[in-house]
């Protein structure tokens, strides 16, 4: 199996080239389905250590079946199958660029949650133009257990979002490890307590919203995701669902840009016009970097061949 690995903010992406199930050729939608019910066991051994890193997000090549598109991915971390991820988006347009499979310019691209498009700025720099994102419940209170009661905005980036907007705590990277237990404890109760998307869609990512000491930067996140990980860049999905909520409470306008940085401080630049359904079209600008390029082999007699899994 080839991979070609690049980070976006420190947040690795590793694409997969070839040597992926076989997902038939309906909806990216049931091709998703069909990678996280019946290949889980394959893709976790992807991104599990050893041959996997903690975070790592994959991003599997499938043939777009929109034909506007030039190519159709389906993302996933260690622990799920994603809706979308901007920073593995970031990832995918600077790795084929490196492969010449792009120039620069505009791309479409397929996703199971909807077309997005990517703009190749320069060899590092790519512009998402991400689904349509919406805040979908202001003010949510769940009650925490060991901490107290919590609120927060659900919004839809395509994944699901509960974001916390001030931080209960500060978003420090000395503060990683605390900031990553009440995150988990937070979606916990977020499942246990009901709240849903529209169609009963659980939270799958929790954001907390705090300051950054740097001049020029609107904030700083922290974005727990599914694998219990935390976010090295400031989420492509998550900044779109916050852009939601920024737009829905009237504290940022269409158009305005503003500098939104990650735990570890990589920043992106971000901003919206609106949507078709009332939501935002969010617009993410960040950099990737490539780290290797690769064949993943997977011995018959090697005990760690699904990886890590306890
Ligand atoms: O950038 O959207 C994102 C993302 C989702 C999970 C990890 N990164």
């Amino acid at each position: 199996m080839h991979v070609i690995d690049s980070h976006t903010g420190g947040m690795p992406t590793r694409v997969i080239l070839d040597g992926g199930p076989d997902l038939g050729s309906g909806p990216l939608a049931d091709q998703a389905r069909a990678l996280a019910t019946e290949h889980e066991a394959f893709y976790k051994s992807i991104l599990l250590e050893p041959r996997g890193q903690p975070g790592m997000v994959g991003a599997l090549l499938v043939p777009a079946q929109d034909p506007t598109c030039e190519i159709g991915v389906i993302y996933f971390d260690a622990d799920a199958v994603l809706g979308m991820c901007g920073h593995g988006t970031i990832g995918l347009g600077v790795t084929l660029a490196h492969m010449g499979r792009i120039g620069v310019g505009t791309h479409r691209i397929e996703t199971p949650v909807g077309v997005i498009s990517i703009d190749v700025l320069d060899a590092n720099t790519v512009r998402v133009t991400n689904v349509e994102s919406r805040r979908v419940k202001a003010d949510v209170t769940v009650d925490v257990p060991d901490y107290g009661p919590m609120t927060g905005d659900l919004a839809y980036g395509g994944n699901w979002f509960f974001i916390v907007d001030p931080s209960p705590m500060p978003v420090k990277s000395a503060d990683i490890r605390a900031l990553t237990d009440l995150a988990i404890a937070t979606r916990e109760a977020c499942v246990a307590q009901g709240v849903v998307g529209e169609n009963g869609e659980l939270v799958d990512h929790v954001v907390f919203q705090g300051v950054s000491p740097k001049d020029g930067v609107h904030s700083r996140n922290f974005v727990l995701c599914p694998d219990d990980e935390y976010d090295r860049s400031p989420c492509g999905t998550g900044s779109s669902a916050r852009l939601a909520c920024l737009a829905a409470s009237g504290r940022l306008a269409p158009g305005e840009e503003i500098v939104q940085e990650s735990v570890i401080g990589s920043p992106y630049r971000l901003s919206y016009q609106i949507g078709e359904a009332g939501g935002v079209i969010p617009t993410i600008v960040g950099q990737a970097y490539i780290m290797a390029e690769g064949t993943l082999l997977f011995g018959d007699d090697d005990p760690f061949k699904a990886g890590i899994t306890d």
